[in-house]
């Protein structure tokens, strides 16, 4: 905290121009480790506009970062995509309120000022699937499209701050951010009734995400603040 207070001080007094905080207010998210590839959790949904949703998380072997496997099926074609979906704070509300989990998982406090950049994930909201991963085909409109990766920061462990087993949720966005789909995330062998998953027939190609627009960070300012938060460090 007094690192990067200091650090954006010295920024200002060293005249740099600095656009605005691309990352958290406290810093870029870590690597998480010490997931175990035992542990599943489960987000199973539907709702007038999604017939199904299926997202799982599990560990890997090494420990570092979260196999998350997302499928969603048959989105209602009047919503128009491709669409989001993150993780929210809170729980869903009584009659699948999705108001109700309020705002994206964002342990480091980055904000929704600036869009996601995939090629700097660690500044992304821990939360922000879609943006970190890309989003949700236009073909989950016509059967079952999923998409499978490892997320770096998210936790399965409750003492971190990116845990998402701690009453999250996920929500499903229309491309407006129309939340038109959620459910919560729940421990797999707490979960009734999970049912099978269904094999897709319109799989993830691995096609990179499209930008959101807005303004994304800019590598050669991103490359300036590393450098005066370098000097600030080394003044430190
Ligand atoms: C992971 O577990 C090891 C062994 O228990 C421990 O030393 C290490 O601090 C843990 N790492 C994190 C990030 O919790
Ligand atoms: C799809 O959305 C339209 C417009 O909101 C609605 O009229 C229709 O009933 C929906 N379809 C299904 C299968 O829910
Ligand atoms: C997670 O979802 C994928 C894709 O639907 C499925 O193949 C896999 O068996 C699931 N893993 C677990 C542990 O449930
Ligand atoms: C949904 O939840 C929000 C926030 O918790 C609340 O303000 C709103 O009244 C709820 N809507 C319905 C239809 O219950
Ligand atoms: C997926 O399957 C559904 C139902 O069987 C079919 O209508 C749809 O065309 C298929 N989609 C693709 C992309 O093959
Ligand atoms: C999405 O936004 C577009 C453009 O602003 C608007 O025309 C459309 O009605 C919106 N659709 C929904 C489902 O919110
Ligand atoms: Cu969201």
């Amino acid at each position: 905290m007094h690192f990067f207070k200091s650090a954006a001080a010295i920024a200002l007094l060293t005249g740099a121009y600095v656009v605005s905080a691309d990352t958290g207010e406290k810093g870029d998210a870590p690597v998480t480790e010490n997931n175990s590839d035992k542990v599943v959790y489960e987000a199973v949904f539907s709702s007038s506009n999604i017939e199904a949703a299926r997202l799982n998380f599990t560990g890997t072997e090494d420990g570092v970062g979260v196999l998350v496997h997302a499928c969603f099926t048959n989105v209602n074609a009047s919503q128009p995509g491709p669409y989001l979906y993150h993780v929210h704070d809170f729980l869903v509300g009584p009659n699948k309120n999705c108001t109700s989990t309020g705002a994206h998982l964002d342990p480091y406090l980055r904000g929704e000022l600036t869009a996601c950049d995939v090629d700097a994930p660690e500044t992304c909201q821990v939360g922000d699937l879609s943006g970190k991963h890309g989003k949700a085909s236009l073909d989950a409109r016509k059967g079952t499209w999923c998409t499978s990766y490892v997320d770096k920061y998210l936790s399965l462990n409750s003492d971190d701050e990116a845990f998402i087993g701690n009453d999250r949720s996920i929500v499903f966005h229309n491309i407006n951010k129309t939340r038109i789909g959620c459910g919560n995330i729940v421990l797999a062998n707490e979960m009734s009734g999970g049912g099978s998953y269904p094999s897709p027939n319109a799989t993830s190609t691995g096609e990179p995400p499209i930008a959101t627009g807005g303004a994304a960070r800019v590598g050669a300012s991103g490359l300036a603040l590393g450098a005066v938060l370098a000097i600030g460090a080394m003044l430190l």
